[in-house]
């Protein structure tokens, strides 16, 4: 049963790209098939990936299909020509300008769009149509880290590369899952331990893939982690292990710094109780870094997503500059960024605190880059941030909103009312490339085609600020254009043609890095003059590179601040004396929990991309939350039921997983699910966003909330060969599966409403069926001319059928004889599955696995060499580790 893996054949030469998806920036070899599609396989001369990939990067070849997306301009649901929707867009830009000042307007970007979109789209706004309200996704994800490196350093600089995981011996992941968000990293990292024995610790409420690996797991109390970084400086300080020399030559502010940290966190013990850790394991900790002078403390949005999260990221690069390890191999702290184009974001100015090319308010930026871009109207202050964006929306104050390559409907904190707030907008434009997220069936919507990953062209920056192409190798789908494209012919449209003349994406790219030299003189950190004179063949054709890389340089700087040089006015850094930790809501009678929120190894945010893929679509197929044993007992939930999830300002219906890995009173839920693809799990809409003082970023990881069971007389799941609606009044999941499209329900009716169902959906069908009434059981399946056309069951919530083997009964399209049919209504189907899928590579799930183990293997590699799990891609090796560990366990007496 395993699925074919794409691999490159001899035929054409790949192009070159990289990965859509997370900040790692892995280099791909994309083969297109002359047919829409392409193999991909890892780009071996790629320096973030030598060739590996995850299970996202490897299945990329199944979520290229026109299903779904975008193909023509629309306005209000009404198809119309490129002339008349630009026309609609300049018009009801100006219109609104005119009428209630520029700033009633306002952009929402994202780290998903290429450098050259970006750099279009933030001189449009905030240098002619005159707005500084031009915020982004990464306002969700990276602000926080960005306000800490600036404060720290005077710039938003991520001091190293990739090559210090390799040779770090100490590895401390602060709020990050990288097993699941940065798999590849953490493949380096794994190869760093068993290459030099690195310890690696991971720092999480929530015992994670990545906490199973760990050398040192510390589950601290959520939104402690300010206490724990502050404990550690105090050890560094009272054990003679700070850099004297180092605080002294680069750096100011050291002694408030550690007073307020004495204050926080004294000694092990005070650090244990304000964190729920144990005294024992914060002493093991904190020896540990003390007496390892190659560290690398990565963060993710443990750290960013929360209500303190840049005091958690500047207490964490305290600890560095202490030590004076930073800019060397193997040290530094290191912000793990999330999408593929954070970075990039943030050097063209695309947060509404930052003006361009990592120029900020100072009269004499803003009038640098009003020369550069002959711009009168240029804004000279911050914007409103995503949060206050949107409440801005709420209260009519915006009135003309262009959102781009995000889904805020969906993934904004308190996304219910995000999304009635949509609708009040006088002018409202999305560029997309799906054609059904939550943000883009807004009724009013001016939708614009997008191209989307291997139609479009342009750069990318990954979390070590090195630069890569994202290259064309598909032809552009119906009537969807670049979204740089775009902007530039609303920008022509407003009357500045000359402004926005760009022949081609090149060109683009060209000013960008001009602007990043323009009058720098080494006095900003991110300057790559020395690719402002690319030629078109050269841009075609440029390997990727790290910045900076000045025109004088030969290549760019892999690590900075070694010997200082920060980008303060003294060059030196700052410590910040930070704020005692203190979660933003206390938890209350009615909302006894708390509700964390991230994501699983293989989906990608809200699923317009990975839910087209039926592997990963396997891995988890439903929403869910995760849930601690005690807490379960309490609720009166077990593994595996629904449960009603409710916060202040929203509530879902997941399913239960309960484990261990949960702290007590902490839930965990994934971001993915939305309104179009599940009835009642949109965890968004739960979030409470409190936003951190400094960055503006919202919390996402620990909103009050309460739990209870949500009752279903049946449960079951229906597969058909094209996506039908569920049945009114369902609870319901949609997943892709191989030849179909899939349902998991829970439902009020019985064997005979499903009977009925079936009917419905297949007037002209025959049927081959077992029914058991008075059980409330149904098992059937439709037939035309011997083909499958459908499948469902039905039975008591509290059996919950598993799909697993029916699914395998829709990869063919070929007859169904008999003895099939009869198989696949028997139910024994159900016990004869393969168990939820573990390696999506290769398709093996769990039973599979687990009969490997019982059959002798003993090892990861055993495994492997019995049903070939975990021997491509390697994101699901800290599953079967941990599937083995828990196997040969002794089982308690
Ligand atoms: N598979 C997959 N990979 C992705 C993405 C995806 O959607 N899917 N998205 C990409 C993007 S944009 C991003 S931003 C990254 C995110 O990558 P990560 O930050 O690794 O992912 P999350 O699951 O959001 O959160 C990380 C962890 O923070 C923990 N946490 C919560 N509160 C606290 C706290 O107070 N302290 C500490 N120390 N930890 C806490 C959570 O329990 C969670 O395990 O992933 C990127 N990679
Ligand atoms: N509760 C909770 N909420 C969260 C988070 C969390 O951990 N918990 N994490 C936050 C974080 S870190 C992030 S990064 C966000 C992510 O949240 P979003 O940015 O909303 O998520 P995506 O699904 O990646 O949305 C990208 C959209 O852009 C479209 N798209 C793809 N390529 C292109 C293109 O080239 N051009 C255009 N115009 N459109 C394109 C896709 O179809 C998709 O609809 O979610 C945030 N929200
Ligand atoms: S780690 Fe995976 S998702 Fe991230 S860039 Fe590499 S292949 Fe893509
Ligand atoms: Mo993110």
């Amino acid at each position: 049963m395993n699925l074919h893996v794409p691999a490159l054949g001899p035929e054409a030469d790949p192009v070159r790209t990289t990965c859509p998806y997370c900040g790692v920036g892995c280099g791909v070899l994309a083969r297109p098939d002359g047919q829409g599609g392409a193999s991909v396989a890892g780009d071996p001369a790629h320096p973030a990936n030598h060739g590996r990939l995850c299970s996202k990067g490897s299945t990329l070849g199944e979520t290229l299909s026109l299903d779904d997306r975008v193909l023509h301009p629309a306005i209000a649901g009404r198809r119309v020509g490129w002339d008349e929707a630009l026309d609609a867009v300049a018009d009801g830009l100006r219109r609104t300008a005119e009428a209630h000042g520029p700033e009633s307007v306002a952009f929402y970007l994202s780290g998903q769009l290429l450098t050259e979109d970006y750099y279009v789209a933030n001189k449009l706004a905030k240098g002619f149509i005159g707005t500084p309200h031009v915020d982004t996704n990464s306002r969700l994800c990276m602000s926080s880290a960005v306000a800490a490196h600036r404060r720290a350093f005077g710039s938003d600089t991520v001091p190293g590369c990739y090559e210090d995981l390799d040779e770090a011996d100490l590895l401390v992941l602060v709020g990050s899952n990288t097993a699941w968000c940065h798999p590849i990293l953490f493949r380096r990292m794994l190869d760093a331990r068993t290459k030099r024995g690195t310890k690696i610790v991971v720092i999480d409420p929530r015992r994670t893939q990545t906490g199973e690996e760990a050398d040192l797991f510390l589950g601290l109390r959520p939104g402690t982690d300010t206490a724990l970084f502050s404990g550690l400086l105090v050890h560094l300080s009272d054990h003679g292990a700070l850099d004297a020399r180092y605080i002294a030559d680069h750096t100011a502010g050291f002694e408030p710094a550690l007073e307020r940290a004495r204050q926080i966190a004294p000694d092990a013990a005070a650090t244990a109780r304000a964190t729920g850790l144990g005294e024992a394991e914060v002493g093991t900790f904190f020896a540990l870094f003390r007496a390892t002078p190659r560290v690398v403390t990565a963060f993710s949005q443990g750290v960013n997503q929360s209500a303190q999260g840049t005091d958690k990221a500047n207490a964490i690069i305290n600890c560095h500059l202490a030590t004076g390890r930073i800019g060397t191999p193997g040290t530094g702290p290191f912000s793990l960024t999330g999408q593929p184009n954070a970075m990039g974001g943030r050097e063209v100015g695309g947060l509404a605190n930052m003006l361009a090319a990592h120029m900020h308010f100072a009269p004499e930026e803003v009038d640098l880059v009003r020369r550069f871009w002959s711009a009168p109207r240029i804004i000279t202050g911050e914007g409103l941030k995503a949060v206050p964006l949107f409440e801005a929306i709420e209260r009519g104050k915006i009135k003309a909103l262009w959102v781009m390559g995000t889904n805020p409907a969906v993934s904004m904190p308190r996304a219910d009312r995000v999304r009635a707030a949509l609708g009040r907008l006088d002018t409202f434009v999305v560029s997309e490339v799906a054609a059904g997220t939550d943000t883009v069936r807004a009724r009013n919507a001016i939708v614009l085609p997008a191209l989307a990953w291997g139609e479009k062209d342009g750069t990318v920056t990954n979390s070590e600020r090195r630069i890569t192409r994202q290259r064309t190798f598909l032809k552009a789908p119906g009537e969807a254009r670049a979204d740089w494209w775009i902007l530039a012919q609303v920008g022509r449209r407003l009357g500045h043609a000359k402004q926005f003349a760009w022949p081609t994406v090149a060109a683009v790219f060209r000013e960008h890095a001009a602007l990043s030299e323009f009058e720098n003189r080494g006095s900003r950190d991110f300057d790559i003059g020395g690719l402002a004179d690319l030629s078109d063949a050269a841009y075609e054709a440029a390997a990727p590179v790290q910045w900076p890389l000045t025109r004088k340089a030969k290549a760019g700087e892999r690590r900075l601040f070694a010997s200082g040089g920060f980008y303060t006015r003294d060059r030196r850094a700052r410590f910040v004396a930070v704020q005692k930790p203190a979660l933003a809501d206390a938890t209350s009678d009615a909302f006894p929990l708390r509700l964390n929120t991230g994501r699983v190894r293989d989906h990608w945010h809200t699923l317009t991309r990975t839910g087209k893929s039926p592997r990963l679509s396997a891995h988890r197929a439903v929403p869910f939350v995760e849930i601690h044993p005690d807490d379960a007992a309490r609720a009166g939930v077990a593994d595996g039921d629904l449960a009603r999830v409710r916060t202040p300002h929203g509530a879902a219906v997941l399913e239960v997983t309960v484990t261990p890995g949960a702290q007590a009173g902490m839930l965990f839920a994934p971001m993915h699910w939305s309104e179009a693809n599940t009835s009642d799990g949109r965890v968004g809409a739960l979030a409470q966003g409190a936003a951190d003082p400094v960055s503006g970023q919202p919390e996402l990881k620990a909103t009050p909330a309460s739990l209870t069971p949500e009752p279903y007389r049946s449960r079951g799941y229906l597969i058909t060969r094209a996506a039908v609606p569920a049945p009114h009044g369902w609870w319901w999941a949609r997943a892709i599966v191989e030849g179909g499209s899939g349902l998991i329900f829970a439902s009020q009716e019985g064997a005979a409403e499903a009977a009925l169902l079936m009917r419905e959906l297949f007037p002209e069908a025959a049927f081959s069926e077992y029914a058991d009434p008075a059980r409330g059981v149904y098992r059937g399946a439709a037939f035309r001319d011997g083909r499958l056309l459908g499948a469902l069951a039905l039975a008591p919530a509290a059996e919950r059928p598993s799909w697993e083997a029916a699914k395998a009964f829709f990869r063919t399209q070929e007859l169904l004889e008999p003895p099939a049919r009869r198989a696949l209504i028997s139910g024994r189907a159900e016990s004869a599955g393969s168990g939820p899928l573990v390696c999506a590579c290769h398709t093996v799930g769990l039973d599979v696995i687990r009969g490997a183990v019982a059959d002798g293997a003993r090892s990861v590699e055993a495994v492997g060499a019995a049903c070939k799990a975990g021997t491509n891609c390697g994101s699901c090796i800290p599953e079967i580790r941990e599937l083995l560990a828990a196997a040969l366990a002794p089982s308690p007496a």
